[in-house]
Formats: C-alpha cells, sequence, structure tokens
C-alpha cells in the first residue's frame, strides 16, 4: 500500500496527481525548483520541498536531489507525471533500486519504447501495420539512398531516440538526401545524445490518433478508446478530442485490438498511449508512450475512469477487475490548451464553470509566469452527447475565461473551435496555419 507519494514534477500535472492523491487517502509530498515556491501545488501538497534552481536541469530533471527527498520524508512512491522524467528508463530504475515505488512502466519497458526503431520492430512482430520504412537504423549515404528508393520520395528522417516531433526532417528528392540526413543525425545527436535515424514515407496530410491503454501488468489489458490530436502548431497539441471524426467502427476496432495486443506482447504495465498516423481509410502505427498524457482527461471523461488513481493501483500490485465490456465509452470529450504566449504576472484571472466543463490549472490570480517552464498553463475539458453539442459547451467555457496580465492562445482557439475546418472534423495538419495565420 502506498501511503506517502512524491511528484516529481510542477505545474498542472503535479495538482492533477495531488487531487488523485487526495482521493485515495494517498500523503502527497510537491518538490519544487525556487521559481515555483509559491504555487498551488506546493500548498496543496501535504509536505513540500525545495530541490533546486529555477533551470530544469538543476531542479526537476536533478535525479539525485528528487530520489533524497523522496527518501528522507519517507515516501513510498514516486509520481513522474508528464515530461521532465515520465520517459527516463534511468530514473524509473534509480526510484526502484532507492526501494520506493516508479509510478509507470518498467524500467525496461520505458527504455525499449524510447527507442522508436525497437518500438516499430515491435510493431511489426504484432503484426501491427507501421509506416512504410526501415525496421533498422540507417547505417550510411548508400543504405538511405536504397532505402528511399525502395519506399519512394517523399520520405521523412526521424531521430531513434526521438518522438513527439522534434528532430524530424523531409527529404522529397534523392539530390536533398546527403544533406539532410548530415543534418538529422546532428540534430538527434544534439537534441538526445544519439545520432540514429530511421527512415519512413512522409505522409502528406496525416490525421494523429492514439489509444488509451490501461495493463496492470498481470494480463489484464483494455483500451478507453481513441483520441484525435490532430490540431497540432510546431508539434504542440492545441485541440485533442475523443472519439475521432475520421474513425469509422470498424477502423476503431482494428486499431484498438492492434494496441491492447501490443501491450499483452509486450507485458506492458500502467497508462501508455499506442500513437498511429491514420490516411486515406489506412493506419499506421508510429510510436508507443510509455507514460500519462497531457491529454489524458479526454479519456477520464468518456471512460469514467481516473487514470491517474488506476496508475496509483497497478503500481501497488493491484489487479485491473476490468473487462473491456466494463469499460463502455460514452459521449464526446474535447480538450483545449491554453498556452502563455509571454511571461509575467496574472493579474487577473476567472475559468469558467457551469455543466460539464473540466479545467484542469495551476493558475491563480497573482501566479507568476516564469520563462524557464512550459507554456501550457491550463486545460478547459468539456464533455456532450456528441460533437456538436461538445463544440458549444467548449465555446460557451472559454468566452467565460478571463486571463489578464499575460498574452495567450486563447483567441486562436476560439478561431480554430469556430472554423468551418474543425467543424467539419475533415482537416489536415495544416489546421493552424490555414485559421490563425490568415488572419494575421
Ligand atoms: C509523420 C508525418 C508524416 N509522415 N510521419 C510525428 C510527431 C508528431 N508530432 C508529428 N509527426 C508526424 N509524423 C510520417 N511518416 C507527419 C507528422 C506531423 C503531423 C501528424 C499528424 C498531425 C499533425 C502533424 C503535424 C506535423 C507533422
Amino acid at each position: 500500500m502506498i501511503k506517502k507519494l512524491l511528484i516529481a514534477n510542477r505545474g498542472e500535472i503535479a495538482v492533477r496527481v495531488i487531487r488523485a492523491c487526495r482521493d485515495l487517502g494517498i500523503k502527497t509530498v510537491a518538490v519544487f525548483s525556487t521559481a515555483d515556491a509559491n504555487t498551488l501545488a506546493v500548498r496543496m501538497a501535504d509536505e513540500a520541498v525545495c530541490i533546486g534552481e529555477s533551470a530544469t536541469d538543476k531542479s526537476y530533471l536533478n535525479v539525485p536531489n528528487i530520489i533524497t527527498a523522496a527518501c528522507a520524508l519517507r515516501c513510498d512512491a514516486i509520481h513522474p507525471g508528464v515530461g521532465f522524467l515520465s520517459e527516463n528508463a534511468d530514473f524509473a530504475k534509480k526510484v526502484e533500486d532507492a526501494g520506493l515505488i516508479f509510478i509507470g512502466p518498467k524500467s525496461e519497458t520505458i527504455a525499449l519504447l524510447g527507442n522508436k526503431v525497437a518500438a516499430r520492430t515491435a510493431a511489426l512482430a504484432a503484426k501491427i501495420p507501421i509506416t512504410p520504412g526501415s525496421t533498422e537504423v540507417l547505417k550510411d549515404l548508400a543504405d538511405a539512398k536504397e532505402t528511399a528508393k525502395k519506399i519512394g520520395y517523399p520520405v521523412i528522417l526521424k531521430a531513434a531516440a526521438g518522438g513527439g516531433g522534434r528532430g524530424m526532417r523531409i527529404v522529397r528528392k534523392e539530390e536533398q538526401l546527403e544533406q539532410s540526413l548530415q543534418i538529422a543525425k546532428k540534430e538527434a545527436l544534439s537534441f538526445f545524445g544519439d545520432a540514429s535515424v530511421h527512415m519512413e514515407r512522409y505522409l502528406e496530410q496525416p490525421r494523429h490518433v492514439e489509444i488509451q491503454l490501461l495493463a496492470d501488468g498481470q494480463g489484464t489489458v483494455v483500451h478507453l478508446g481513441e483520441r484525435d490530436c490532430s490540431v497540432q502548431k510546431n508539434h504542440q497539441k492545441l485541440l485533442e478530442e475523443s472519439p475521432s471524426p475520421i474513425l469509422d467502427e470498424e477502423m476503431r476496432k482494428a486499431m484498438c485490438a492492434d494496441s491492447v495486443r501490443l501491450f499483452k506482447e509486450l507485458g506492458y504495465r500502467s497508462a501508455g498511449t499506442v500513437e498511429f498516423l491514420v490516411e486515406d481509410g489506412a493506419y499506421y502505427f508510429m510510436e508507443v508512450n510509455a507514460r500519462l498524457q497531457v491529454e489524458h482527461p479526454v479519456s477520464e471523461l468518456v471512460s469514467s475512469i481516473d487514470l491517474v488513481q488506476a496508475q496509483i493501483a497497478i503500481a501497488e500490485g493491484k489487479k485491473l477487475n476490468l473487462k473491456q465490456k466494463d469499460v463502455p465509452l460514452k459521449g464526446y470529450a474535447l480538450e483545449c490548451r491554453i498556452n502563455a504566449l509571454s511571461a509575467g504576472k496574472i493579474t487577473n484571472l476567472s475559468f469558467p464553470f457551469g455543466p460539464f466543463v473540466r479545467v484542469d490549472s495551476y493558475l491563480e490570480t497573482g501566479s507568476v509566469l516564469s520563462p524557464y517552464y512550459d507554456s501550457m498553463i491550463a486545460k478547459i475539458i468539456v464533455w456532450a452527447s456528441d460533437r456538436d453539442k461538445g463544440l458549444a459547451v467548449m465555446m460557451r467555457a472559454l468566452e467565460e475565461v478571463v486571463i489578464e496580465g499575460i498574452k495567450t492562445n486563447l483567441e486562436e482557439q476560439k478561431l480554430l473551435i469556430t472554423s468551418k475546418q474543425f467543424r467539419s472534423g475533415r482537416f489536415g495538419t495544416d489546421l493552424y496555419q490555414k485559421v490563425c495565420e490568415q488572419e494575421k
């Protein structure tokens, strides 16, 4: 049994994990950097400890300080939240070596899935369609040329240690390949400390659809349906919804069955997501996110399952006493990420309330936004019986939001929600440019 849990994170996700702990009667320890001393998570937690200076490598990525704090305050477990150390296999291992429970997958699973080439190989072995391309790291220019010839241009180079869009390079012609390969390798090395890259066929207008799963590591795996995260700006997701407006029942069933099978074959434990690209009625495995995700509330609202509570129960060694038929998915959910577009102090703040509106945030009047951290300051999540009604509820919620003292993307989000492209459900990867940059 976990009696006390340390949250190795900050901001809205730290608040989210503390709330799950309170619901479960688990005591919490918040860690904070000097910049975050006066924040909501620090005040909500039962105890709080400063782990270093503002820069993330001095604090939220400072493994020795975090583990020392957890041991000193006699915690049983560490929840890594999202980002930061959440997919760091070495961290998960060190947590366990210190006699603590890591709330997440086994460190070996994190390590395997962190390598996107190994993940593709695992997907292929589970008979899941993957984007056409290499299942090994590219050896040299000759190998790259040969692979590109086989799959056909355009191709995309991706860092094997990457994921989430960083370190990707599109190549449209063989003449560009040599230079692109050089740049891709250099970027992969500097971003991820590993120059390995692989190659995929580049899909021009795919949709990003991901399946949420829960697995107890003891043989039970259930899915919580999909999230469509196709509205992105520079690989940052802006809106996430479930169900996806572009999936038919047949494709949804196949993607969910494939994802469950993959997690069973991996012996996966905890919450996790299988990401796919969807284009022209076909789907292709992209990668697995071996962690809780920012957009998890969307799946919570359609499934009525608290994913953080489930993660904690699984980490305690409890069996998921759930069958797939016990996870009926109901209605429609949409999440809208509110991002700060400048640093500064919040001088006035008001969040929406009312039917079927959830706000996950750490923001308060007087909050000072530091340039050191992620710009996401709030998530507005709504539920409705169908998509049209959900968009109306979201628009009502966004119109109630007041955030003064800093610039935010609130007006852009309203433009997106009301755009005829988003409303139709049929749009490409360029929706943000089309709707928001056209305006300027
Ligand atoms: C791709 C792709 C086209 N072809 N891979 C990967 C990480 C994610 N943030 C974007 N990724 C993409 N991978 C292949 N083989 C296009 C994208 C992509 C994208 C995909 C879905 C929805 C929006 C997108 C925006 C930019 C790039």
